[in-house]
């Protein structure tokens, strides 16, 4: 899968992908990730990006042409992307869902913003998509894209090592996840619970399986809505609601 990458800050970029699961899939060839420095892409001699808002306000805009050039290069020289993203607190949410659709692709792209965000006619011109990674407001789209691009490489098959814990993961369920522990079986005063040392793997999953209802409904009850239960879940989330509204 081809990633493409539009910033002004490219060596964030490269720090982001220099460590961990998504450099080694760079390096076995499986992700093939271009950076491109939006400032190379410019024609003044000042290598302006910006400009001051039409219609007055504080802040600077992203100018139009050197991101329309730089999507024009990546075209040209790497083929055309499926998808075009900039990242913005103003797109819609980017979840595990995107993340499925997204590693279909062959090929993404994605713009990063910066100042009060681009010149909104880049955004038909190039055909991008708008997407936020949460409700919160960062100095630039960079760490947006790298959140991306990590969310979207583990599943390609044999980025991560392990199929079995990509499945598993929080929200490929629906649901967060359960209490993890290792050795000892007791620190700091505490013990791990008794059923996961006894060796009985029903009892092991069943408990495993309160727990993250348990843990959802504590912090995340809205994801409920949209979880796949089945009856055993159902018959536990019930009974969950039961020791709550006793013990309250
Ligand atoms: C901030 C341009 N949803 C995360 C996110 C993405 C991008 C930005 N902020 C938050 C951002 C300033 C300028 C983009």
């Amino acid at each position: 899968m081809k990633f493409d990458i539009v910033t002004i800050f490219p060596r964030t970029i490269e720090a982001g992908l220099a460590e961990g699961v998504v450099a080694r899939a760079r390096e076995r060839g499986l992700i093939d990730v271009a950076v491109h420095d939006l400032r190379e892409f410019t024609a003044d001699r000042h290598r302006s990006v910006d400009d001051v808002p039409y219609g007055g306000g504080p802040g600077m805009v992203m100018k139009p042409e050197p991101l329309v050039r730089a999507v024009e290069r990546i075209r040209q020289a790497r083929g055309a992307p499926r998808v075009m993203l900039v990242t913005s607190p103003q797109g819609r949410a980017f979840t595990q869902a995107e993340a499925v659709r997204l590693s279909g692709m062959a090929h993404v792209a994605i713009l990063c913003g910066r100042y009060e965000g681009m010149d909104e006619r880049v955004l038909s011109l190039v055909d991008a998509e708008e997407v936020s990674i949460g409700d919160y407001v960062l100095s630039g789209g960079e760490l947006a894209a790298l959140v991306i691009v990590d969310a979207v490489s583990r599943l390609i098959p044999g980025v991560v090592g392990d199929e079995q814990s990509v499945e598993e993961d929080s929200f490929s369920r629906g649901l967060l996840d359960y209490p993890h522990y290792t050795r000892p079986a007791e620190f700091g005063g505490l013990r791990v619970p008794d059923v996961l040392l006894s060796g009985h793997h029903a009892e092991v999953r069943r408990w495993r399986r309160k727990a993250a209802l348990a843990r959802t409904l504590d912090r995340r009850p809205e994801l409920l809505d949209a979880a796949v239960l089945d009856e055993e879940d159902r018959a536990l989330l019930d009974e969950l609601r039961r020791e709550r509204s006793g013990r309250t």
